[in-house]
Order: structure tokens, then C-alpha cells, then sequence
């Protein structure tokens, strides 16, 4: 959780887990989300257990855990493996609603349209499917999109993206957030995060870098171009170094308002995880947090915001912690 400021600890039960986020995948392509939802919880509870599970009973005491993930969780426990998991690898349509569902763009529904379609492989969708512009992205890119890179080459994207913007404006900041910036030894994309401090310079960047970027023969597919507002944008698409032997990996680029900076560093430094334990910490203390702002004297209905709450100015990701009144996070310490 968020709170504990010692590093995390190991998890014990990593050889359950893996399983577990195996059969989290088959779910989701399957759209059974309630499945998807348990197992993610067992996953969560088993990756903070203080010690390697060692008998049904104590897989079976773990909060939301019933008996039959305790089964699943005892028998990869005792044998290695998983029968259902076996199972899954060997059923056509799981397999084939999972190869689907990897495509850019595509979710449960459009997987299991192309599998009632007939379709069972990738070649079969370039060639028969209709396909919306992602989904096309996603087909021709399908091997290089799945794969992730080493961070040296999150390293030279950023370099990319941040010459070019400081080529355009002078004093911006660029920088790469995400699994990047969090030190992991992979990345699944690079997150490059946009700001300018004079407060105003910012505004004018975001169409004359994807430009600027397009024209060099580096961004060579726009997946997602959004402007939520004048102030805040947001980018997906994909890019390639130059030189031989380059795959295509994603890219993500985020312009935002100065006043935003520590918000928007926070959140997009994830990961995703840590995010929600911090706005599940928020809640505890009537505030709430988002990439635009941290707000006090939330009051909240269930899940309906009675009060908006005040924005509390956190220049820093130092200040976001201090108000939350918990340890200062390294990114390297966020995973979870
Ligand atoms: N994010 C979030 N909730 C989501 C998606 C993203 O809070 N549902 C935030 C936290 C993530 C950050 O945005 O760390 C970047 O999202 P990515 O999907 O790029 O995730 P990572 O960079 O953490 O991992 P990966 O290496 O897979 O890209
Ligand atoms: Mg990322
Ligand atoms: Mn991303």
C-alpha cells in the first residue's frame, strides 16, 4: 500500500501470482470481468502475504478468497501448475479470443465477433475483418506492439521526443514517466510527460512537436488524439527509431499546465496500482486526487461527491505526500 515507507516487501508467493495473472488474462478476453475481479483481488492479497502459503487453510483465510481460489491457489502450491490454466491454453476459443484481445484497440467484444466470424489467426483478420483505424495499427504491428522494450530504448525515445520539444520552445520540460521512470528493466511504452514552468508556453507545443515529429519519419502511427481542454492534451500513437533492425513501439505524450505538474508526475509515474491505493487514501481523508489536482474538504455520498472540495496547490510530488501526511515515495518504490 501506499502508506508503509520501507520498500516493499518480496512477494512470497511470485510462482502463484504468475498463474493467477495468467488466468486474470483468459477472463478478461473471455469477458467473465467477475472471475477477472477475484482472481485480481487473490493476486493482490497473495503478492503482500508476509510468507509462502503452506496449506489450503491458509490460502483459504485470505480476505475475499473463498474455497474454490483456494483450490487453485493449494494446487499450484503443491505441483507447480495449474489444470484449468492447461485447460484454457488448449481451448480454441480462449486461445484465440486471447490473441485477439491483444490487437491495439480491440476489447472482449470485438474478439469474440471476429472468432463467431470464423476468423482464428492474425492473417485472418488483415485480410477479412473490418478493422477500425486502431485496430489496423494493431493488426500490421501486432508482434512489435506486444513486446516490450529494453528502458535503454525508453531512454532514446524520451531523448527523441525531449530535443525536439526543447527545439521548439526554450525551457520546456519532457520527461519519461511511467515503468520508465519507476527504473523497470522493460517498458511496454514510453509516457513522456509535457510542461512549461513560465505557465503559458506549454499551450501552443503539443501540434507542432507531433508535427515536427511526423515530418522526421518518427511518429509513424496516430493511435489516439485528444484535446480535453486548451490546457491539457493527450497523445497515443507509435514511433521508430531510426536505423536498421528498429521495432515500432508505443508512445504516449502528455501536455499539461504548470500548476498541474505534481499531479500529473504522480499519476502518470504510476503505476496504476499505487494510484489507486493513494486515492484510496484520499477518500479516508476527504480529499481526492486525480492528474489534474488534489482537493480537500471532499464530501462524497457513496460514490457521488456531495462537495467538490478545494484544491490544495502541490508545485512538487514532495507536496502531494506531505499533504497526505505519508513518506515520500522514490518512484523506484511505487509498484505497489
Ligand atoms: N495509469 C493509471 N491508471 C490506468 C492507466 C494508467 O493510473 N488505468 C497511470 C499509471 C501508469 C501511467 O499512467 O503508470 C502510465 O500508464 P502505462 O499504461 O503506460 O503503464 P506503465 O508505464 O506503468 O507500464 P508499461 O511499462 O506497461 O507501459
Ligand atoms: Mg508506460
Ligand atoms: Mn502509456
Amino acid at each position: 500500500c501506499a502508506q508503509s515507507s520501507k520498500n516493499p516487501s518480496p512477494n512470497f508467493n511470485q510462482k502463484i501470482t504468475e498463474k493467477l495473472e495468467e488466468m486474470v488474462k483468459n477472463y478478461e478476453s473471455t469477458n467473465d470481468k467477475w472471475r477477472a475481479f477475484g482472481y485480481q483481488n487473490a493476486i493482490r492479497v497473495l503478492s503482500r502475504h508476509p510468507k509462502e502459503i503452506s496449506s489450503w487453510e491458509e490460502a483459504k483465510s485470505l480476505p475475499r478468497v473463498g474455497k474454490r481460489l483456494a483450490d487453485k491457489i493449494w494446487e499450484i502450491a503443491q505441483s507447480g501448475e495449474l489444470r484449468k490454466l492447461k485447460e484454457f491454453e488448449t481451448n480454441e476459443a480462449v486461445s484465440t479470443l486471447k490473441l485477439f484481445t491483444n490487437v491495439w484497440g480491440a476489447g472482449p467484444h470485438a474478439a469474440q465477433m471476429w472468432y463467431q466470424q470464423g476468423f482464428r489467426t492474425i492473417s485472418d483478420l488483415k485480410e477479412k475483418a473490418s478493422l477500425t483505424h486502431q485496430q489496423q495499427v494493431g493488426v500490421r504491428l501486432y508482434e512489435d506492439l506486444l513486446d516490450r522494450m529494453p528502458r535503454e530504448e525508453a531512454g532514446e525515445i524520451e531523448r527523441v521526443v525531449k530535443e525536439a520539444a526543447e527545439s521548439l520552445q526554450d525551457g520546456i520540460i519532457a520527461q519519461a514517466c511511467g515503468s520508465y521512470r519507476r527504473g523497470k528493466p522493460t517498458c511496454g511504452d514510453v509516457d513522456v510527460l509535457i510542461t512549461h514552468p513560465d505557465g503559458k508556453s506549454h499551450r501552443g507545443i503539443f501540434h507542432r512537436l507531433l508535427a515536427k515529429l511526423k515530418e522526421s519519419g518518427f511518429l509513424t502511427d496516430d493511435l489516439v488524439c485528444v484535446s480535453e481542454t486548451d490546457n491539457q492534451k493527450k497523445y497515443m500513437g507509435v514511433c521508430k527509431l531510426p536505423g536498421e533492425n528498429r521495432k515500432h513501439r508505443r508512445l504516449d505524450i502528455i501536455v499539461v499546465p504548470y500548476e498541474e505538474y505534481g499531479c500529473a508526475l504522480v499519476y502518470f509515474t504510476g503505476s496504476a496500482h499505487f494510484n489507486r491505493s493513494l486515492r484510496h487514501l484520499c477518500k479516508k481523508q476527504n480529499m481526492s486526487l486525480n492528474e489534474h489536482a488534489l482537493k480537500t474538504g471532499v464530501v462524497r455520498k457513496g460514490s457521488e461527491k456531495i462537495c467538490k472540495g478545494t484544491i490544495i496547490p502541490t508545485p512538487t510530488e514532495e507536496s502531494i505526500f506531505q499533504v497526505l501526511k505519508i513518506p515520500f515515495r522514490p518512484p523506484e518504490e511505487r509498484d505497489h
